[in-house]
């Protein structure tokens, strides 16, 4: 416990003028809570001046938010800190200097997916930015998810060198991971648990007197910085381990010719004390930011830890074989795909496929990382001619997305549910087999949407992910 850190936090006083670095889906609303918070004075957004981002700043501070979609709240609550004075969005970062507590809530995506090398560079600026402006007896604390040991390592080294102060001794520093979810930003922050880890007892204690007061329902998780790193990226790579295991038992259940939700409703029946069984969804894969990423920073965390682990000689992660499962998804949809149209004497070169869905999520416009993404390449280099459906992603680089359902499927020789947008609910094989025009139309079911009995009925070929008591239906003697 350092006395001396606690004796200048005790000169300093109790935390009245934040900082939060990161206009974005992280930084905004949590920028906005403290500013609504009576136990805070003033609360600095800061916003490089950017070409692609420097616009935010003017909005913020007509109390505007530059964030797309639905969130609850939130204009509402940036109006009201704004006109009353306790929020102002800035780009002069020397302004730090006169805080007692700054957050960063910059992303840190993966550069190159394949490397699999998170890209900390925007971060390691946002840190390098508070440095130079660092004063005794300040807070800093990441939000950014980051590689386990990052606090610890990378951004005290940051610090310490460009304001020459001790972390520990002069300033406190934590790590506080973003448990955010689009469309419901101010919620999450204010009603699940917050995980706060400093590196050391006093910064861990100064963290939870800055996030206490925003809290309504949930509480805050005292811990050191790194089990917090850790916390946030084995939540998420627990998440997709336990959607691996359902996408598993699918594959499983496609080979032995049984229905996986059945066995799901099954499974899930086992109830009681002490009994949990996490019966996630099977699905055409696991698309987005977190999933597809904390895994490899949870297991890079390890690697770079420094520490001796113990595990099963040459034995692979089950946590990077979970993400193999994943990611094997798609090209399931593909093989489905191929093998329903074998039945008819056709092939994947020369069709023409319907993709609806490209967004990773259901009714959403998010499409980062979608798992349509993999499945269109391997379709159009097989030869396939693709178009795609999605009533709510417009835009991607190089995909022709249409909101047209009706123009995607007219004469498409297969149609495949790659989203749950609930609109595909409502599909009915009559309109769509009108619309295919095809003496035997393919339809692939990825999300579980459609009755299969209904379509095969209408002379459609069906596959879909776990359902081995269909995926072999008889086919209309042609
Ligand atoms: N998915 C399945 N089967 C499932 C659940 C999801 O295939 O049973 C797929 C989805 O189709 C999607 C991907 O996984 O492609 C990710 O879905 P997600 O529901 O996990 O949504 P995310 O990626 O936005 O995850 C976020 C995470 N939140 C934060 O990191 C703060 C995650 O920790 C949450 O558990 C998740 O939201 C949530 O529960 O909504």
């Amino acid at each position: 416990m350092s006395d001396k850190l606690e004796k200048i936090l005790g000169d300093r006083g109790p935390i009245k003028r934040i900082g939060v670095i990161g206009m974005g889906y992280v930084g905004i609303p949590a920028a906005a809570l403290f500013a609504d918070s009576n136990s805070f004075d003033h609360v600095l957004g800061f916003q490089r001046n950017s070409p692609s981002s420097g616009y935010k700043i003017d909005m913020l501070n007509r109390g505007e938010s530059p964030l797309k979609g639905e969130e609850p709240g939130l204009e509402e609550l940036l109006q009201k800190v704004v006109n009353t004075g306790k929020f102002e969005c800035t780009p002069d970062f020397s302004r730090i200097a006169e805080l007692d507590a700054v957050t960063l809530a910059i992303q840190t995506p993966f550069a190159d997916p394949k490397a699999l090398e998170p890209d900390f560079g925007a971060l390691k600026e946002g840190i390098r930015n508070v440095g130079r402006y660092l004063r005794p007896g300040m807070l800093v604390v990441l939000e950014s998810t980051v590689t386990p040991g990052s606090t610890d390592g990378m951004a005290r080294t940051i610090l310490e060198e460009e304001s020459g102060l001790v972390a520990g001794e002069d300033f406190a520093l934590a790590h506080a991971p973003e448990r955010v979810m689009v469309g419901r930003l101010l919620r999450n922050i204010r009603e699940h648990d917050r995980i706060v880890g400093g590196i050391d007892e006093v910064s861990t204690k100064r963290a939870v007197d800055l996030y206490s007061p925003v809290l309504t329902r949930g509480k805050v998780i005292p811990m050191t910085a790194t089990a917090a790193e850790v916390t946030k990226t084995a939540e998420n790579t627990f998440r997709d381990l336990q959607i691996a295991a359902v996408n598993q038992l699918a594959l499983y259940c496609e080979a032995m010719g049984i229905n996986v939700y059945d066995v799901r409703t099954g499974i899930d029946s086992l109830k009681g004390e002490g009994i949990t069984r996490a019966m996630l969804w099977p699905g055409a894969g696991v698309g987005g930011h977190c999933l597809t990423k904390d895994t490899y920073h949870l297991e890079r965390g390890v690697r770079l830890g420094g520490g001796t682990l113990d595990y099963p000689e040459n034995a692979e992660s089950i946590y990077v074989l979970a993400r193999r499962v994943n990611d094997f998804m798609p090209v399931h949809m593909y093989n489905l795909t191929r093998a329903a149209l074998q039945r008819i004497d056709k092939d994947v070169a020369g069709s023409k496929i319907a993709m609806l869905g490209w967004a990773f999520i259901n009714d959403s416009d998010d499409a980062r990382n979608p798992p349509s993404e993999p499945y269109r390449d391997m379709a159009l280099d097989a030869g396939a001619r693709i178009m795609v459906h999605d009533p709510h992603v417009l835009h991607y680089p190089d995909v022709e997305i249409s909101g047209n359902l009706q123009e995607v499927v007219r004469d498409a020789d297969v149609v495949v549910i790659f989203t749950g947008h609930k609109e595909y609910f409502s599909i009915s094989p009559s309109s769509l087999g009108q619309l295919m025009g095809k003496a035997d139309p393919v339809i692939i079911d990825g999300r579980n949407v459609i009755n299969p009995d209904r379509f095969i009925e209408a002379g459609f070929i069906y596959k879909g992910i776990g359902r081995g008591d269909r995926n072999d239906h008889p086919v209309r003697a042609r």
